[in-house]
């Protein structure tokens, strides 16, 4: 855990805005969830379970493709101060990990498949062997929002056992227009490939082997969409940090219904007797700035020091310098450097 605190200091000549504060970098490790939960609707006991599987059921009427999802919540604001504006909150890197309860049932694969490849059940219309496994931003509806839904409220409105397609309370989302969080949850049915905050990774498998148990995937979260960084900032200001897991390995078996095997991944969960003791829970680690870039330093002053680190972090390829957030370094950081400073 690193701490900068800084001492907060009115600059001589410049006002610091009533919801500013002084700049501060918190970097975190997180070795369990304050929540998790198996978000699917045939499940009477979704928070409590000790794994959580993610599957998809695929093109058939009434359930979503991605059927069976997991919901993942860190409760920060005990490390990171909850309730400023989110404008106030840069995320410079976060990485999730998970680890598989199942081993040799599924197949490694770091990329993205689209919606195409999925048509056929035989998984032939697939170019490269397995189903990655998403990591998704979070939205709500039928009234709820992540400070009234947790892990163990209902899964859907009414009929909530009957599946009903996009019915589920929380479902794992993308924001391909603005702020609006948009149901990923059938994204085969309606034929639109929307992009993953992140996909798991893993150095242990080969991609298109299959993945042995206790095998933990790492998801490096994509900062270069303003409207991702918007929902984890969200999320900071909330004072928990919330995301959804999926993957569309086609349920024929188990839980998926059906007679035939089961083909996709169990998930460690933090009531997991075994994940507790060798480290399996799911693991968040922060990199958090808040208040002004401008204090680069966070040593509570904004002076020629900021500029130099700033300078130097950019100068070094150092993506703290991003300050437009835009994933490249260019005279445009500098530039809303500039402002940022000028403006106190
Ligand atoms: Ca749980
Ligand atoms: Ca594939
Ligand atoms: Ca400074
Ligand atoms: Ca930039």
């Amino acid at each position: 855990m690193d701490f900068n605190m800084t001492t907060p200091l009115l600059l001589a000549g410049s006002i610091i805005g009533t919801n500013n504060l002084c700049a501060q970098v918190i970097e975190i490790e997180y070795n369990t969830p304050t929540l998790d939960r198996w978000n699917y609707p045939f499940n009477g006991s979704p928070g409590s379970r000790l794994s959580a599987s993610t599957f998809g059921v695929v093109e058939i009427p009434g359930f979503d493709d991605h059927d069976a999802q997991l919901v993942i919540g860190f409760e920060t604001l005990g490390d990171i101060p909850a309730g400023l504006d989110p404008s106030q909150y840069r995320v410079l890197s976060a990485t999730l990990t998970i680890t598989n309860t199942n081993g040799d049932i599924f197949r490694y694969d770091p990329t993205y498949d689209t919606h195409d490849t999925y048509l056929f059940l035989d998984d032939s219309l697939d170019p490269d062997p397995g189903r990655p496994i998403h990591l998704w931003a979070m939205g709500y509806r039928n009234g709820y929002d992540q400070t009234t839904w947790g892990e163990f409220t209902a899964f859907g409105g009414t009929p909530s056992v009957e599946p009903v397609q996009e019915s589920r309370h929380a479902f794992a989302a993308y924001f391909p227009v603005d702020q609006t969080p948009v149901d990923i949850s059938n994204n085969i049915k309606f034929e639109f490939d929307p992009t993953p905050i992140a996909i798991g990774q893993t150095d242990m498998v080969v991609p298109g082997d299959l993945v042995p148990a206790d095998t933990t995937f790492t998801f490096e979260m994509g900062l270069c969409d303003p409207f991702v960084r918007a929902y984890l900032a969200e999320g900071l200001s909330l004072g928990e940090m919330r995301l959804t897991v999926s993957s569309l390995q086609i349920a024929d078996g188990g839980t998926g219904g059906g007679t035939g095997e089961i083909t996709y991944p169990f998930w460690y969960t933090r009531e997991n007797p075994i994940a507790q003791i060798f480290g399996y829970t799911p693991t968040l680690h922060l990199r958090v700035r808040i208040g002004s870039a401008g204090d680069y330093n966070s040593d509570g002053s904004m002076n020629f020091f900021d500029v130099s680190a700033f300078l130097s972090d950019l100068g070094n390829g150092n993506f703290d310098a991003d300050l437009n957030g835009d994933c490249s370094l260019n005279f445009f950081d500098i530039s809303e450097f500039l402002s940022i400073f000028s403006a106190g």
